[in-house]
């Protein structure tokens, strides 16, 4: 009982201690995590993974400003037996975040470069919340800069799904980053509720009464 008064305690103290307005952060391979999702069409990754490179190459850029010239150490290509099929990243938060920028670096050409990005964005449960399409311009040249594009996520998003193709069945392009401020934990539906004003002073009651038991 006395830990249960106790997680309650601190649970009252985050939701009443009133949280400040988490400032924007970039998120890249240093705060959240990428892998190759299971919607994945067959075809050939050629560079990502055949030279011995990851799928990190996706989130390395160190800044939303940050410029990348097109070489093998940098750039994601795929290409698809299936043109209508693509690739999928599954986007790891760890903690909850309200998405504001979405920030694309695109591939310079037609030929190779993403034409649509479908994000699909889940709770901390994995419960589908929203989905959002983009159609990403081509890349700067020489050097590539990212497209900055607002995105509509909901609030508290945990993780992310998005679905890249070309028209032709070839994309290839620099890197994906977000703009994110940590979700207020009172917002998040998913959060545990703390008990009411009521429901202490029947725990507070409880816990007399245990203690006076033990007494006798
Ligand atoms: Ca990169
Ligand atoms: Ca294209």
């Amino acid at each position: 009982m006395k830990f249960a008064i106790t997680l309650f305690t601190a649970t009252a103290f985050m939701s009443f201690g009133g949280a400040a307005v988490a400032s924007s952060l970039y998120l890249n391979q240093d705060n959240i995590s990428v892998s190759v999702g299971p919607g994945t069409g067959a075809g050939t990754s050629n560079n990502t993974f055949t030279r011995g490179f990851g799928i990190e190459k996706v989130i390395d850029a160190p800044s939303a400003d940050a410029e990348e010239f097109h070489n093998q150490d940098t750039h994601i290509w795929y290409t698809f037996n299936d043109p209508a099929s693509g690739l999928e990243l599954l986007f790891d938060f760890g903690v909850s975040y309200d998405i504001e920028t979405l920030h694309f670096w695109n591939y310079t050409g037609e030929r190779y470069d993403v034409d649509e990005v479908v994000f699909t964005f889940f709770d901390a449960l994995g419960s589908e919340i929203g989905t959002e399409t983009v159609n990403p311009a081509l890349g700067t040249s020489p050097g590539i800069r990212a497209q900055d594009i607002p995105l509509v996520s909901p609030l508290n998003t945990r993780s992310v799904t998005a679905f890249l193709t070309g028209t032709n069945g070839d994309i290839d392009f620099q890197n994906i980053g977000f703009t994110a401020r940590v979700s207020d934990p009172d917002l998040d539906p998913t959060t545990p509720v703390p008990l009411p004003a009521a429901g202490w002073m029947l725990l507070a009651g409880a816990g007399t009464l245990l203690a006076s038991r033990r007494l006798r």
